[in-house]
């Protein structure tokens, strides 16, 4: 049985329950406790503080975990970083007053700088030949050079709309980060069969993403021309129209480009498009 640690509640929860939904893994939101068993699938969902994540996945406790890649270096836990899951983006910057002004990170040499992730920032400042006073706090790092607690900031940032809100301005972004899935650096060969089964799953949903379904009618003498515009996986599927001279194009294209695809089909005489959304592509 695989256990999997995720955020009980915050900002990683919702969209961590909802890959799990994706991937097929059926677990009752409504019946969760501090650990829920899937109904459909070996696995078990242990729910915990973000900063608990690492750590129990290092040592064992639960075989894998979703969690920001920001806590996972904070935290120095020797785990495997599987993949970046492609939500809860964010970076962590140092910031400073709006009004000050800032030519280089020489800028932080005897400032004190407020922040929840001493490891990453202490790593940073050393690598710059930078000696600042760290202030350590857990909460509300954003309000410490208003209360006089400290000279500027290190903290998460997301839209930036916090740092306005307060006054500050961002000078350094020193790390990116994301939701990540990670796991213990000696699973079980069930249980790596189990991981691996969830990263097709989750390569398949990613592969799916943003992706259209389009069918339609084209003279056959435009085909070659079709082909050329729509690149499938293969090569987009055709079929004979009952019709002498047409046929039938299936293919999928990105989202993101359906609008133009659909416009050089229509100049090459393809009818009757059908755009249609698409479940699930299995790679
Ligand atoms: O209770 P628990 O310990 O589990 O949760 P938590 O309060 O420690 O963390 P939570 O739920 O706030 O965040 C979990 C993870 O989400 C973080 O570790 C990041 O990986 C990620 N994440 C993504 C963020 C943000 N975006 C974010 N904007 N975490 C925090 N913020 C906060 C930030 O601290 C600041 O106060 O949002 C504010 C800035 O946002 P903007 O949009 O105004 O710039
Ligand atoms: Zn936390």
């Amino acid at each position: 049985m695989l256990r999997i640690a995720i955020q009980t509640k915050g900002r990683l929860n919702e969209q961590s329950m909802e890959l799990l939904h994706e991937i097929g893994i059926d677990v009752d939101a409504a019946k969760r406790k501090f650990l829920s068993q899937a109904t459909n699938f070996p696995i078990e969902v242990l729910y915990l503080r973000d900063d608990d994540i690492p750590q129990v996945v290092a040592n064992g406790t639960a075989s894998l975990g979703i969690v920001g890649l920001n806590e996972v270096a904070e935290r120095g836990c020797d785990v495997e970083v599987v993949k970046k899951l492609g939500f809860g983006g964010c970076r962590i910057s140092l910031a400073i007053p709006k009004g000050e002004r800032y030519d280089s990170v020489e800028y932080f040499c005897g400032k004190r700088i407020a922040t929840s992730y001493p490891k990453i920032l202490g790593e940073f400042l050393a690598g710059h030949g930078v000696k600042a006073d760290m202030e350590v706090i857990t909460g509300s790092v954003e309000i410490a050079p208003a209360a006089g607690i400290a000279d500027a900031i290190f903290d998460i940032v997301s839209s930036g709309g916090t740092l306005v809100t307060n006054g500050l301005k961002e000078v350094e972004r020193v790390f990116e980060s994301e939701a990540v899935l990670i796991a213990n650096r000696n699973l079980s060969m069930e249980d790596r069969a189990l991981l691996d089964e969830l990263l097709f799953r989750i390569e398949s949903e990613s592969v799916s993403r943003g992706k259209k379904y389009l069918l339609m009618n084209i003279p056959t003498a435009s085909l070659d021309e079709a082909i050329k515009i729509l690149p499938a996986m293969r090569s987009p599927t055709v079929m004979p129209l009952a019709v002498e001279g047409w046929c039938s194009l299936h293919s999928v294209v990105d989202a993101a480009s359906l609008w133009d695809k659909v416009r050089q089909l229509k100049a090459i005489g393809a009818e009757g498009i059908l755009v249609l959304t698409l479940d699930k592509i299995i790679p």
